[in-house]
């Protein structure tokens, strides 16, 4: 009887009327259920998780295997392609997914507006150099070399825009001819033509560009042939007849003959043929002759005699690529002994750079100003917004102290561009600025025609100092096209910040280098990196390329030279 009653009272705890009359443990027996639940289901997410954090993970295995192999085979692979997440701490990934989700929406958001503006081209001016938007047609301002189609070759190929890309190259290939009888900018066709040609060969290694570069070139080369070796700036394409323009007196521009280095010691490396890069190298030596102790230069110089006019001194229109240039070959070159010189004469116009260095009141802008002789304007172009990326590039090459007083200056000079755009009404910089005693800037020549310069500058210092403030600039600044700049066929400049009253001109390097650096601004630093590539002042990536000769290399030598330097190159070999 006894042994009954006990084991009766073992089977009370599943009768459901013992809990209803003690409510205390039928709600500890509630708190066990959730709890149970709560840790079972806990179980089974994790083991989700881990499973598809698994998939994942031979995803990116997969992922990376393939670009091992495209990376073998020395393609260039765009940004989409690259999908590497490096595992940190919580807090530390969470945040850089943020980013990189944010990064990737503005990528797109660019890659967009890329779309649109070559799409328009591709409708209303395909083959012709420019388009003009508002009235839907396309006009050759260069020529007719379909100077838009050049230009934006590499931006298709960075962005992924595959199909786009192959449609322009079957046009180089089939409808590009150089025989035009137009009087064409030396200046403007090789940063342009031979400059985009060249990046489009190093980033896809079609030999159709090299070739089409090649032909390119041979009919600009008589400009150089003059006394001093200075070129001059025009030339007719088919039947030569080099000569300076009428407007100059006679006269050589600075920018003009000192900003094609870059491309014709590319094309000598890569054709295995010296010519072109003894002519580029000529100009330089014969300027470095007489060079001045701050290392400016005035805007003019004879091509007969060398001789510098009396003219403005400026990182501005006319004089900017051409210090640009200067420490640009020294990177192309690997920073090796044969460009040695190019950084010195650099570093040399850097401390001349530094005598125009002015500040506004009230609210201490740092700006560049200009010089004739020995009296100073204080006008700074968008033009000079180049500079502050340029100090940035260069910056690395000083030591500790002197590096970080010009990468200081180039955030200086950063902000004051990044004001040029912030202090008119449309949010777009004009051409060029006035400053005056109290009032800081002020809005000159009020056009604005789509320039990339400060975005270009933007690009450099995020890449350099990884502040993302630069980001937020260029975001600003592109929103600010969208707005004011974006019509239904493509993209024009305006005539003025101040109204926004709109133009009719989608200028080729708003897709050459606007768009591309503000591409590159959202993109990892693994898309073109900077020890790879450098830029030609039309934002054409061209690929580094030790150089082991002196200075300028000649004959046979010269020649076997250049060919190995070609084929490490085109591996990445340096
Ligand atoms: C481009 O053709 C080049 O960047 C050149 O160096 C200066 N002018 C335009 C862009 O503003």
């Amino acid at each position: 009887m006894a042994r009954s009653r006990s084991s009766l009272s073992k089977w009370r705890y599943i009768n459901p009327a013992y809990y209803l009359k003690r409510p205390k443990r039928l709600a500890l027996l509630f708190i066990i259920f959730v709890c149970c639940s709560f840790f079972f289901w806990d179980r089974q997410t994790l083991v989700r998780e881990h499973e598809m954090e698994i998939s994942q993970l031979n995803d990116q295995v997969t992922q990376l295997q393939r670009l091992v192999e495209e990376l073998k085979s020395g393609r260039v692979v765009p940004d989409e392609k690259i999908r590497l997440s490096v595992k940190s701490d919580d807090a530390t990934k969470k945040r850089d997914d943020i980013d990189e989700a944010l990064d990737a929406e503005r990528r797109e958001k660019v890659k967009d507006a890329m779309r649109h503006a070559w799409s328009s081209y591709e409708k209303y001016a395909w083959g012709h150099d420019e388009l003009q938007p508002q009235s839907k047609n396309g006009v050759d301002s260069f020529g007719g070399l379909g100077a838009t189609l050049i230009d934006a070759l590499d931006t298709l190929y960075i962005m992924g825009m595959d199909e786009e890309f192959q449609k322009a190259k079957e046009w180089v290939a089939s409808s590009l001819d150089f025989n035009k009888n137009y009087d064409a900018s030396v200046f403007e066709t090789t940063i342009r033509v031979v400059g985009g040609l060249l990046s489009a060969y190093d980033l896809s290694g079609d030999n159709v560009f090299l070739e089409k570069a090649q032909d390119i070139a041979d009919r600009l080369l008589p400009a150089w042939n003059t006394p001093t070796g200075i070129p001059y700036n025009i030339i007719n394409l088919a039947h030569g007849n080099p000569h300076n323009p009428g407007w100059t007196g006679g006269e050589s521009i600075l920018a003009d003959s000192g900003t094609e280095q870059l491309e014709f010691i590319a094309l000598s490396q890569r054709t295995g043929d010296p010519k072109y890069q003894q002519k580029v190298e000529n100009v330089i030596l014969e300027l470095n002759k007489t060079f001045p102790d701050d290392g400016l230069l005035p805007i003019y110089i004879n091509p007969h005699s060398g001789s510098k006019s009396y003219s403005t001194i400026t990182f501005g229109a006319m004089g900017d690529s051409f210090y640009e240039y200067l420490l640009k070959v020294w990177v192309q070159g690997n920073k090796t002994e044969a460009v040695k010189h190019y950084r010195k004469m650099w570093e040399t116009s850097m401390k001349g750079l530094q005598s125009l260095v002015r500040r506004t009141t009230p609210s201490s802008f740092t700006y560049l100003c200009e010089k004739m002789g020995s009296s100073f304007t204080d006008k700074m172009d968008e033009l000079a917004c180049f500079a502050p990326g340029m100090l940035a590039l260069g910056s690395s090459g000083y030591g500790p102290g002197d590096s970080q007083k010009f990468l200081s200056l180039a955030e200086e000079l950063a902000w004051t561009c990044y004001n040029f755009y912030q202090s008119t009404p449309t949010k777009l910089a004009g051409e060029n600025y006035f400053f005056s005693n109290g009032q800081d800037m002020s809005v000159g020549t009020s056009w604005n025609i789509l320039r990339p310069e400060t975005v270009e500058s933007l690009f450099y210092l995020w890449r350099i100092t990884g502040n993302k403030t630069y980001q937020e600039w260029g975001w600003n600044i592109f929103q600010a096209f969208e707005k004011n700049s974006r019509v239904e066929s493509g993209y024009v400049g305006l005539k003025d910040v101040n109204t926004g009253v709109k133009d009719n001109m989608m200028q080729s390097f708003f897709l050459a280098e606007t768009l591309k650096y503000l591409y590159l601004l959202f993109s990892p630093p693994s898309v073109i990196p900077l020890d790879q590539w450098v830029f030609n002042t039309e934002a054409h990536p061209l690929k580094i390329v030790t150089r082991r000769d002196h200075a300028v290399s000649s004959g046979k030598h010269g020649s076997e030279r250049q060919s190995r330097s070609r084929r490490e190159g085109r591996f990445g070999g340096h």
